[in-house]
């Protein structure tokens, strides 16, 4: 019995400006997963209104969507067995300054005191938000 799932993953423009999209594919690809789709997208508001819908209202919601139009993201569709929770281990904890040793945040994350904002990817958490996710940033898919 297979369990194989697609996850949005992205790197944030954190990420892209500090050179690190390669590494971040690069422990994607390690662990397993395959790449079924990777794009460098610029966000518009209208992407982020619907990917970030869960999170409108709260205190941190306006900074995070103008962090998110700071730059270019790469938007990665990922493939895998188990791969929703899989890439979230890899990731890490939200707080890159609480994320394990060995994960991305943790390995790569830097507190600039938007440490909580500024942590590098995203990765759906579950297979309802992987769908929407995947349908958002990719509607050819
Ligand atoms: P993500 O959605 O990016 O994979 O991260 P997550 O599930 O670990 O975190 P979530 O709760 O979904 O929050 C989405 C993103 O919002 C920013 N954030 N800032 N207190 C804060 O300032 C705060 N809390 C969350 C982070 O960029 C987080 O990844
Ligand atoms: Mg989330």
């Amino acid at each position: 019995m297979t369990d194989v799932q697609r996850s949005l993953v992205l790197v944030k423009p954190d990420g892209v400006r500090r050179g690190l999209s390669g590494e971040v594919l690069r422990r994607i690809e390690a662990k397993g997963y395959t790449l079924a789709a990777v794009e460098l997208r610029t966000a518009t508001p209208e992407i982020l209104a619907e990917h970030y819908a869960e999170h409108e209202g709260k205190p941190f919601y306006g900074p995070l969507v103008e962090f998110m139009l700071s730059g270019p993201v790469l938007a990665v569709v990922i493939e895998g067995q188990r791969c929703i929770e899989g890439f979230r281990s890899l990731a890490g904890a939200t707080d890159p300054t609480a994320a394990a040793p060995g994960t991305i945040r943790g390995d790569l994350g830097r507190d600039w005191g938007l440490a909580v904002q500024q942590n590098l990817v995203h990765g759906s958490d579950s297979e309802e938000s992987a769908a929407r996710e995947i349908g958002i940033w990719f509607t050819e898919l």
